[in-house]
């Protein structure tokens, strides 16, 4: 090859170089910018896997109570016995105290507690004759709440229900409910109580639903 001819070719092979390699840059940031602009933005939403918990509570459990039989758990199977100041009580009011904000179930054995309960939680309270009609099924021994204070319990939270005490004393409204309180369900409850001058169920809920 003469020597014009090869510097010919070497000239034009310096020339062509960048032309290429500026395509291929913009190949790159093409497919760069792509990903950038499909790259995801938003999160999944995961779903609430929260685990609901059954509390329990009895006027005659102390720290050194036998808790084996009950099911603290029960989405999983066999028995996770409660531990005393963690889901065993021996006040409701304890055990609304250590519930979630919402779907836990409070388990109240036969007893005696007492009124002004502040039940600021969604959560089914459950007497020991919960699902027990009081018009003619054979009740167990209740779950009885006796209040002289201005009301035996005060529901203050969405979707609760109370189901299955019986009530005594002689204080102000029984079960004392106002807005902030909607979805409330009361069933299979007694109401034994004298002298209630506001009233066995007072409420300005929406909806309420009394089966007594
Ligand atoms: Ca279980
Ligand atoms: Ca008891």
């Amino acid at each position: 090859m003469l020597l014009t001819n090869w510097l010919t070719t070497l000239t034009s092979r310096i020339k062509k170089r960048p032309t290429f390699r500026s395509r291929d840059r913009r190949a790159i940031r093409r497919r760069w910018q792509t990903a950038t602009q499909n790259q995801i933005t938003t999160a999944e939403v995961l779903e609430d896997r929260t685990l609901l918990t059954t509390f329990f509570v009895d006027d005659d459990y102390t720290s050194g109570s036998d808790f084996s039989g009950t099911d603290t758990d029960p989405g999983t199977g066999g028995d996770q016995n409660a531990v005393w100041n963690v889901t065993a009580f021996a006040t409701i009011q304890d055990a609304v105290n250590a519930a979630a904000a919402s779907g836990d179930t409070i388990q109240v054995a036969a007893g005696t507690y007492s009124g002004l309960i502040s039940l600021n939680k969604s959560v089914d309270l459950l007497g020991a004759n919960a699902g027990v009609d009081p018009n003619g099924m054979a009740r167990a021994a209740e779950s009885i709440i006796d209040h002289d204070g201005f009301y035996a319990i005060q529901p203050t939270a969405d979707d609760i229900t109370i189901d299955g005490f019986s009530f005594e004393g002689n204080g102000g409204r029984v079960i004392d409910s106002y807005a902030g309180a909607d979805n409330l369900t009361i069933a299979n409850n007694i109401f034994n109580n004298t002298n209630i001058p506001g009233g066995k169920v007072a409420s300005s809920c929406n909806p309420v639903r009394l089966m007594i």
